[in-house]
């Protein structure tokens, strides 16, 4: 009932829009189909034209990119996160076909993963209660990776190995709690 209700009220707002839209496109092409049948042009014409607002085109798009590399780089999270001492540091280690994991990590903290492996490379992914994975990094051998992570939904968390390490592979699980 509901559903049908929220049709009720929203149907003819989106079709008012709808028309709105599509008229307006229609006259647009109209106009330019009427404003351009008598007057033909040479090819090189349109061409340099076409050329021209390309080269502005692929300028500005170059800057913009350029600027929004610059001016988004300083919040760029890793780096701050790797030096932040006081965060508390919780050991991973992987294996065929387990995880040695922390039971219970706090919550709205920032907590520092050093995951490592005993074998071959795993992965190690964090799936939030919802089911949404929110970090992941490689489990090496003899490599120690840093994986920053702050928890800000409570409950169950499941890890789930995403690097293909064997036969049993698939069954490579894990939960901790966040709270
Ligand atoms: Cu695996």
């Amino acid at each position: 009932m509901a559903k049908a209700g929220f049709t009720m009220e929203k149907g003819p707002i989106v079709l008012v829009w709808f028309l709105i839209i599509a008229g307006t496109a229609t006259l647009i092409m109209l106009s330019v189909a009427l404003s351009t049948r008598m007057s033909p042009m040479q090819q090189s014409d349109v061409t340099r034209q076409g050329y021209a607002l390309r080269r502005v085109l692929l300028w500005a798009l170059s800057m913009s990119i350029i600027a929004s590399f610059a001016l988004s780089l300083p919040s760029f999270p890793y780096p701050t996160a790797s030096q932040n001492r006081s965060l508390r540091h919780f050991s991973v280690v992987a294996r065929q076909f387990s995880f040695q994991l922390p039971s219970t990590v706090p919550l709205n903290t920032d907590v520092m993963f050093d995951v490592s492996s005993t074998d071959v490379n795993h992965g190690f992914g964090i799936y939030d209660p919802n089911g949404a994975l929110i970090a992941q990094v490689q489990a090496m051998p003899d490599y120690t990776n840093h994986l920053p992570v702050r928890f800000t939904i409570a409950g169950r968390y499941t890890i789930r190995c995403l690097e293909y390490c064997g036969i049993a592979h698939h069954l490579m699980q894990a939960s901790f709690e966040a709270r």
